[in-house]
């Protein structure tokens, strides 16, 4: 459905109308991108979808960008980012006012990935709400024993318990969907992010997409929008997968250390500082394994079975890297 977008429920805020002159305000049109190629933009505005060839005057933009053009369609600059997730350098997705992260109360459950996700959140400047799904699947006292451990991160933190297989997230969710706000979804694959999704929106409403040429904003309830692109789907499964098998080959090199309680910093007989000289395993494994040893150490309920939780969730991982958080 292309017809009359209005600006607000592409979750323009007064953030980025405080950046506005005259002249884009007489002139100009404001629209946001929605998709990124290696030489085009599209964006979305009011008048409808704009094409931006990627030029090397301009700043590189990212999906989430609000972008001011001129009558003709051409690229005069970037307003400044409220929020914006990046990984190594590359842009992954801005201006993102809350994301959901989706984790399941079942046997998949995984207090360090939340940790991570939070960590992401908050790195990018965002808000954090995480949606416990698959209560209908467990007691209710491990529901409340999971639930405490997630809270235990940070006690102002919001926790909504779900089924999505019901009514209850669009209760549970919708006071946090305000209208203009960006609301993105972050969570291991199988945590039921799709399922959210469905139980928050009919993706077979042509109301629900801005444009059936771009599939990254959709409308959620309330005058929310959902972000969803291939670059974030990216960033949350490669998270996922160090929090798995990627640490598990680290885990195997560690027990071949010389000494046991080796930090794998410069101490001799490292395995694993030999095996990264050796270029047999990438850094960013090796400094997600300290990571997630360093939290082992913090929280004794699990330092006893890190590995059990590698072989766990080992096998989630070889499941799908790109799935849509719709489909
Ligand atoms: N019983 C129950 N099943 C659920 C719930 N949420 C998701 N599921 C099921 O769990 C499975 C995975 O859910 P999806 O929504 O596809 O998970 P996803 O996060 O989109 O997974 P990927 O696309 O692989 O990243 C599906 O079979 C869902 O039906 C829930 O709250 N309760
Ligand atoms: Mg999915
Ligand atoms: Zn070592």
């Amino acid at each position: 459905m292309d017809a009359s977008i209005s600006l607000f429920e592409l979750g323009w805020q007064t953030y980025f109308q405080q950046q506005l002159s005259l002249d884009d305000l007489e002139a100009h049109k404001i629209a946001r991108v929605c998709r990124v190629e290696p030489s085009n933009y599209t964006l979305l505005s009011e008048q409808g979808l704009i094409s931006l060839a990627v030029q090397p005057s301009q700043p590189n933009m990212t999906i989430g960008d609000w972008v001011i053009v001129n009558s003709d369609n051409q690229f005069v600059r970037k307003l400044d980012r409220s929020a914006l997730f990046n990984q190594e350098q590359k842009l992954i997705a801005s201006n993102i006012d809350t994301v959901l992260i989706v984790s399941a109360l079942d046997d998949n459950f995984n207090i360090e990935l939340i940790k991570r996700y939070l960590e992401l959140v908050h790195e990018a400047e965002s808000d954090a709400i995480v949606v416990l799904t698959k209560a209908d699947l467990c007691d209710e006292t491990e529901v409340d024993e999971k639930r405490d451990r997630v809270q235990r991160l940070n006690p102002l933190l919001m926790i909504e318990t779900v089924n999505t297989k019901s009514a209850e997230p669009v209760e549970a969710l919708k006071s946090f969907f305000k209208k203009g706000k960006t609301i993105a979804i972050l969570g291991a694959p199988g945590a039921g992010k799709s399922r959210l999704v469905r139980s928050l929106i009919d993706l077979d409403d042509a109301n629900t997409h801005f444009s059936v040429a771009q599939d990254s904003l959709f409308r959620l309830p309330n005058g929310s929008v959902l972000l969803d692109s291939p670059e974030l789907r990216e960033l949350q499964a490669s998270e996922a997968m160090s929090s798995a098998s990627g640490l598990e080959v680290v885990a195997k090199l560690a027990e071949k250390c010389r000494f046991n309680d080796c930090t794998h910093s410069n101490e001799p007989g490292c395995a694993v500082r030999k095996a990264l000289d050796d270029g047999e395993v990438e850094e960013q494994r090796v400094k997600a394994f300290k990571r997630a040893n360093f939290s082992y150490d913090e929280d004794s309920s699990s330092k006893s079975k890190p590995h059990d939780k590698f072989h766990r969730s080992a096998h989630s991982d070889a499941r799908a890297r790109k799935h849509s958080i719709t489909e």
